[in-house]
């Protein structure tokens, strides 16, 4: 069905477009538009950009865990300056496993480790520094965290990623352009060649002074080259072009999230001059309008991660242990997150221990609860019809019983573009039909929260499309109040 047509064959596409046939070329992650496009036009292919085979299959995890731990855990900071001595790496009664287990309880589907944050201190046994476990008195240093992590996620069928840090604060090349670029690509080789499959790749886009006090210059394009050859499988995040940050580490999503935009990575110059000239950065509220696409020269599929911490900091402190956040404050970015088109990277810091302190299991415990207790019954006995949507059209939805409901969910199938650009939610109550929720954009998921009701059927309403909508699933549920 997809593939990415070299751009002579854009203008054949192009025309289907302008003749209102179904255009049925897709334009995978990327589409760079010929100079003489109309905005209409352009608009219209929009809706023709999909997302890779990996970025399909990520976007469908919803819920990924980050796991900060290293030097700071024992520290107390948040950024350490890399001359921290290794003999303070030490867990006491480390164990992956419980954390894998109490993430994977919770519904989540990968789990991310800060194999190396910015003060260097790698927590494997890497050739390419002294600073790591190997220099730790940690299983004598012949520990290595991401082995044990990894295996525990094989275990228990967890997905993997790694977070490695650009910016190294301890690693004396940093600043000397190649040889840094070199000790980088060799950590990465290491880290993708000896622990089997890994799904996503977090590049931090903090790029400070290095001991020296000289700033490094990345070769992006090195490194991806480095991750499609030996992990295939992998997304690249934040500094990387296949997932986006969503702009804020306060877990809130944006009402309006395209995952069709031409913002991408600062990585090269063109890129960097683009996303000036069209003022665009990651914290840029509006990233995928029609005024902004028609000011565009390409687009990319570059969907939204939202990354957020249980606790204030990104790295545990014990002082912080009556700080983790709310079931209330978990479920508010949840429907920030998940329910706005984007997939949660929730942050669970391990303990000086190296196990989840018993409040984050507890609440990671209740999270999972009440996210099944609400989508356990579909309330919609015909929610599961796909259906197409011109702009305009509608389609009935039968509610089961005299069901009470106060959440609705809305899917596109985004195999096929992302295209609603508004939308509507009537239900039938007293005989007439009442609204109960409005919105914008739909994207792969699309969460509500209404006041409770019970109407006897609900309308969905496309009012507004790039082209004909994919509409794949619309549910009702009722989650229970946590007041
Ligand atoms: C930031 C880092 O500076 C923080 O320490 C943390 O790792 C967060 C996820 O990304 O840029």
């Amino acid at each position: 069905m997809k593939r990415i047509i070299p751009a002579v064959l854009l203008l054949v596409a192009l025309l289907a477009v302008g003749c209102s046939q179904r255009a049925n070329t897709y334009f995978e992650k990327k589409l760079t538009f010929p100079d003489i496009l109309t905005s209409d036009q352009k608009v219209k292919l929009a809706a023709y950009i999909v997302p890779t085979p990996q970025q399909y299959a990520w976007q469908q995890l919803e819920l990924t865990a980050f796991i900060h731990f290293g030097m700071n855990t024992f520290t107390g900071r948040e950024w350490g300056d890399g001359t921290e001595d290794p003999a303070l790496f030490l867990p006491t009664d480390f164990n992956a496993e419980q954390w894998v287990v109490a993430l994977k309880q919770a519904g989540f589907k990968m789990v991310i480790l800060t194999a190396k944050h910015h003060d260097g201190f790698c927590l494997w046994p890497t050739q390419t520094t002294a600073h790591s476990v190997a220099a730790s008195p940690w299983r004598n240093g012949q520990g290595d965290v991401v082995r044990e992590v990894k295996e525990a996620c094989d275990k228990h069928e967890m997905k993997f990623g790694i977070y490695l840090s650009p910016w190294d604060r301890n690693a004396a090349r940093y600043g000397n352009k190649t040889k840094y670029n070199n000790l980088y690509t060799s950590q990465l080789t290491e880290l993708l060649t000896q622990y089997g499959e890994i799904h996503e790749i977090w590049f931090d886009g903090a790029n400070g002074e290095g001991p020296n006090g000289r700033v490094q210059e990345y070769d992006w394009s090195r490194f991806y080259h480095v991750i499609d050859s030996l992990q295939p499988k992998a997304v690249k995040a934040i500094m990387g072009d296949d997932v986006r940050w969503v702009g804020n580490e306060e877990g809130l999503g944006r009402e309006t999230e395209w995952s069709v935009t031409p913002l991408n990575p600062d990585i090269n110059e063109s890129i960097l001059s683009e996303n000036e000239r069209l003022n665009l950065s990651p914290t840029t509220s509006d990233l995928g309008s029609r005024e902004l696409i028609t000011d565009a020269k390409t687009l990319y599929w570059y969907p939204s991660e939202v990354d957020v911490s249980i606790r204030p900091g990104w790295f545990y402190h014990e002082d912080e242990d009556d700080q983790v956040k709310s079931l209330q404050e978990l479920a508010e970015i949840y429907f920030r997150s998940v329910g706005m088109n984007s997939v949660l990277l929730l942050n669970v810091p391990p303990d000086k221990r190296g196990r989840l302190h018993d409040t984050d299991v507890e609440r990671l415990r209740q999270f999972g609860n009440w996210i099944s207790s609400i989508f356990q019954d579909e309330i919609l006995t015909d929610g599961e019809i796909a259906w197409k949507a011109r702009s305009g059209a509608y389609k009935e939805y039968m509610v089961n019983g005299n069901s009470v409901i106060n959440t609705l969910l809305l899917q596109e199938d985004i195999r096929k573009g992302q295209r609603v650009e508004s939308f509507k939610v009537e239900g039938w109550i007293d005989e007439s039909w009442t609204t109960l929720a409005e919105g914008t954009t739909i994207g792969y998921k699309r969460l509500l929260r209404i006041s409770d009701v019970a109407p006897s059927k609900l309308r969905i309403t496309i009012h507004r499309t790039r082209d004909d909508a994919n509409i794949k699933k619309v549910g009702a549920y009722y989650a229970p109040s946590l007041e």
